[in-house]
């Protein structure tokens, strides 16, 4: 073999090998397809698919607070993001995830009646335990509520359900559209030897007002309908106005309201309650087993918010 013989078959094997291993190279990429890319072990890089980022609701709400300190927190979560917008707007990605199957992270809790709709949903394993255990809701009142308005005081005190409860109202309300304030009230006169428990001991009045103050979910709006429909039948005058999260403590702690039946304590309103904790009365939890956190369809293959990878 002469010389430039051999420089000539060492440039075309040259070239044969370079485009032999870029094919390689292309499948071991793996293939880019709706549900994402898979990794060299074949397994959906579900972090990518859903490109870093956590469908949540309302900036407002204590589990988008939370959020953003698990963001902080989970080596797994850096360089993500959290989209706000508003509950109806999360669940409408959620059922769009779920009819075709695609991976989705949203933030999740119970009562909710979004595990009625979709029962094959999973919390993810939060090892850090940003999003806590198990939340309770209280009840709050302003300082001198019990002083003044001791018979209204004693009701809400005496205030208390379960989730079941609450979910049973908050699915019928989203699967008839009704009003859910007319469900609460129709709850109320079927379950009067529930209702009966909270006014034991509670004089009638005469329309002593009573000012609520609430959140915007279905889940405070059953409540405060609920013992609104029973505090009603002991003659009070009720009124229930929604605001934000931060208002609610807010309105307590200056005494513009009377009180409310919306703060989820130990974690998701940490911040808010911390604020205003000393010019308000924690009567203490209406509702037990309460839980947030993040929520994925259980067609997703992980199981804890640390099997999730960061945006490198
Ligand atoms: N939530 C429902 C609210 C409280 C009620 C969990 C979305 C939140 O502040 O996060």
């Amino acid at each position: 073999m002469d010389f430039k013989k051999f420089k000539y078959v060492s440039l075309i094997l040259g070239v044969l090998i370079t485009l032999l291993l870029a094919g390689c190279g292309d499948k071991e990429e793996g293939t880019d397809s709706e549900s994402g890319s898979t990794d060299s072990n074949g397994e959906v890089d579900y972090s990518e698919a859903v490109d870093y980022t956590i469908i949540g609701i309302e900036p407002g709400a204590g589990i988008s607070v939370t959020t953003e300190a698990a963001i902080e927190e989970y080596d797994s979560l850096q360089g993500w993001n959290v989209e706000l917008s508003s509950t109806g707007a999360m669940m409408t990605e959620l059922d769009n995830a779920i009819r075709n199957e695609e991976p989705i992270v949203i933030t999740g809790w119970n009562p909710h009646w979004m595990f009625a709709a979709h029962p094959d949903m999973k919390y993810l394993d939060d090892p850090l335990e940003i999003y806590g255990g198990e939340e309770s809701i209280h009840s709050m009142s302003r300082l001198g509520f019990e002083e003044e308005q001791p018979e209204a005081y004693k009701m809400i005190e005496q205030f208390e359900w379960n989730v079941e409860d609450m979910e049973e109202i908050m699915y019928e309300a989203e699967e008839t559209g009704d009003d859910i304030n007319q469900i609460a009230a129709q709850w109320v006169e079927d379950n009067e030897d529930r209702v009966s428990a909270w006014s034991e001991g509670v004089e009638d009045v005469d329309g002593v007002e009573v000012e609520l103050v609430s959140t915007p979910w279905d889940s405070e709006r059953a409540a405060s309908g609920v013992l609104k429909a029973a505090m009603e039948q002991k003659g009070f005058d009720v009124s229930v106005t929604e605001v934000d999260v931060a208002i609610v403590f807010e309105s307590l702690a200056t005494g513009d309201a009377d009180a409310t039946l919306a703060a989820w304590l130990p974690i998701t309103h940490r911040e808010f309650y911390e604020t205003y904790q000393d010019d308000i009365v924690d009567m203490g939890p209406n509702l037990v087993g309460a839980k947030i956190g993040l929520v994925v369809p259980e067609y997703m293959d992980i199981d804890s918010i640390e099997d999730l990878n960061p945006n490198n």
